[in-house]
């Protein structure tokens, strides 16, 4: 079995055989994929809409406490924010960075430990969704303050440099309606005076809750932003998996090459509601007939039927292998007891001595 580059042995990962298979059959007059890491960006996309679907029809049937947020469409601009990043680097997702998460390496069953709230989960069943992290891997664990982990991966980073490493970037999200916040004003700002390798990817899904663009930002165009903080700034199609990888791929290298910090912004539809509990009847028919509506795992499919770039064996191949792997992470998780409050020593804001002392 291949280690990952965490060098684990996660149950998914970067061992998945999926991976090993999501090769360009070498046939004379057919074009290759339109991107080195083609295949594998759409197995982990694949992967990440197989478990939401699977987590939102668990959500509907009364099995999760607490939220369920997807990424539907956002799977493009997610898995090549963290397709392109490897050890040493500081990665910060948000909620609907699934795709990203499992390419930089989490383990599929600890997001279904967390959802269902299993004591052996990373979160020990105390956190319903999506604040899990593992630090040590470099994956940080989210704020769900909008804005805040600009500066945390800031920070994080400038401690890096402050220790010696050599080498490393930091790569956190963002949406359209985060940008809004002072605290995301104060974090590009920082980053930029401090010139740390950072790349923010920010995704205009063209909503905050239901709140539409126009009621979001005055400006023209948020990548323009970028000259005003000093950043450098990229525009991409989120729907276009080859240009998320090319785009954001290209930004990873220059944080890397040492020039200033990158903003990538990426223009999609959010494809589902804010979360499951949200109907998202308020985007209308004429929104959803944009082109930035299209659904870009769809469009990566058909781009590869259409190509023949694999043939329909494999492809039906790896959604089996998708759903294999969903079904053996909630499996696993479901097994596994929650917390016992009786038995919690942990306190969120205080120590078990003090709370002793006020019983
Ligand atoms: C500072 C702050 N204000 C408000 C919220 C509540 N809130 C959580 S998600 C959200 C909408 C976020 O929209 P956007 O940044 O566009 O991301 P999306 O959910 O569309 O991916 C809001 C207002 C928050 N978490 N933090």
């Amino acid at each position: 079995m291949i280690e990952n580059f965490l060098g684990s042995t996660a149950d998914v990962g970067y061992n998945r055989p999926m991976l090993q298979t999501a090769r360009p059959k070498e046939k004379p007059g057919i074009a290759g994929p339109p991107h080195e890491r083609y295949f594998d960006a759409f197995g982990w996309m694949l992967l990440a809409r197989t478990f939401e679907e699977k987590l939102a029809s668990l959500y509907r049937g009364g099995r999760i406490t607490g939220g369920v947020y997807v990424g539907k469409g956002q799977e493009a601009v997610s898995v090549a924010c963290g397709i392109f990043l490897r050890k040493g680097d500081v990665f910060a997702p948000l909620i609907r960075d699934q795709a990203g998460r499992s390419a930089f390496g989490e383990p599929l069953v600890d997001v279904a430990r967390t959802y269902l709230g299993s004591r052996q989960g990373p979160m020990r069943g105390r956190d319903g969704n999506i604040h899990r992290g593992r630090p040590r891997e470099g994956q940080l664990a989210m704020i769900s303050h909008l804005g805040a982990m600009i500066s945390v991966v800031v920070g994080s980073l400038m401690a890096k440099r402050w220790r010696g490493e050599k080498g490393f970037i930091g790569l956190t999200t963002i949406g359209e309606g985060g940008m809004q916040t002072g605290s995301t004003h104060e974090g590009l700002n920082i980053a930029a005076v401090e010139q740390v390798p950072l790349v923010v990817v920010a995704t205009n899904n063209h909503f905050a809750y239901s709140t539409p663009n126009e009621r979001e930002f005055a400006c023209q165009a948020l990548v323009d932003r970028a000259l005003g903080y000093g950043f450098e700034g990229y525009e991409v199609d989120g729907t276009d998996l080859a240009a998320c990888l090319d785009v954001i791929g290209s930004a990873v290298k220059r944080a890397r090459a040492g020039r200033p910090p990158q903003l990538v912004v990426a223009s999609i539809l959010r494809l589902a509601g804010h979360g499951e509990h949200d109907d998202f009847s308020y985007v209308t028919e004429d929104i959803r007939k944009q082109p930035f509506a299209r659904d870009c795992l769809q469009l990566a499919e058909r781009f590869i039927t259409e190509n023949k770039l694999v043939d329909a064996e494999t492809l039906r191949a790896w959604r089996d292998q998708a759903a294999q792997e969903v079904e053996q992470a909630f499996s696993t998780a479901q097994k596994e007891p929650v917390p016992e409050g009786t038995e919690e020593d942990w306190c969120a804001i205080s120590t078990r001595v003090l709370c002793d002392q006020a019983e």
